[in-house]
């Protein structure tokens, strides 16, 4: 299968203002690690699409991949540089779905309730991916295992694990940090972390 590598953008000052570098990768949610039976697991898309998705593991891993190469920033002050995420373009997902005009957000949920909220400019960046590998390993359970989404520009909250699908909106809906004080957003380079 031919991978497509994407580079993320990255600045002359490599780490935004506020954060620490570490080489460890933290582990760090809301709740348990999931358990999850990838034989009955779907990564399903609805709302504003062409056609409503519900794929099973194995269609899942059988799409075409990109590999990332991107920085993780935590709004808890950790940034881990030259991360390699393997996966599927959020691209991708929204091509096979066919994303209507109408669309604005995309709202992504996660086995055991999560949830985040993109504008679809961020959702769709060519970095954005479901990735189910990370430097070179299967993604580990307690890092998003079987899927996680990654959304390397902005705050690492926004890279929900155990991801298992995406809603497409007119309108948005503050995700599970988002209506407890993060900001909607979250660009680490503006360093935004609270309020909207
Ligand atoms: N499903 C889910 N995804 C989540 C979270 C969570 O609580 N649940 N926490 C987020 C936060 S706040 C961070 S910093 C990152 C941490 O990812 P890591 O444990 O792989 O470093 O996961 C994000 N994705
Ligand atoms: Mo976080």
């Amino acid at each position: 299968m031919r991978v497509i590598k994407i580079k993320s953008p990255t600045r002359d000052q490599r780490v935004p203002p506020g954060q620490r570098v570490t080489k460890k990768w933290p582990v760090l949610h809301y709740g348990g690690v999931p358990e999850i039976d990838v034989d009955r697991w779907r990564f399903t898309v609805k709302g504003l699409v062409e056609k409503d998705l519900s794929l099973t593991y194995s269609e899942f891993r059988a799409l075409p991949r990109i590999r990332v190469l991107s920085d993780i920033h935590c709004v808890t002050g950790w940034s881990r540089l030259d991360n390699l995420w393997e996966g599927v373009s959020a691209r991708t997902i929204g091509d096979l779905a066919g994303v209507r005009g109408e669309a604005r957000y995309a709202i992504v949920r996660s086995d055991g309730g999560y949830t985040t909220n993109l504008s679809l400019e961020d959702f769709f960046q060519e970095d954005v991916l479901f990735a189910f590998k990370h430097d070179g390993e299967e993604l580990a359970p307690e890092h998003g295992y079987p899927l996680r989404l990654v959304v390397p520009r902005l705050y690492f909250w926004k890279s929900a694990k155990w991801v298992t699908g995406v809603e497409f909106r007119d309108s948005d809906i503050p995700g599970f940090w988002e209506s407890r004080g993060y900001h909607n957003r979250g660009d680490p380079w503006k360093e935004e972390r609270f309020g909207r």
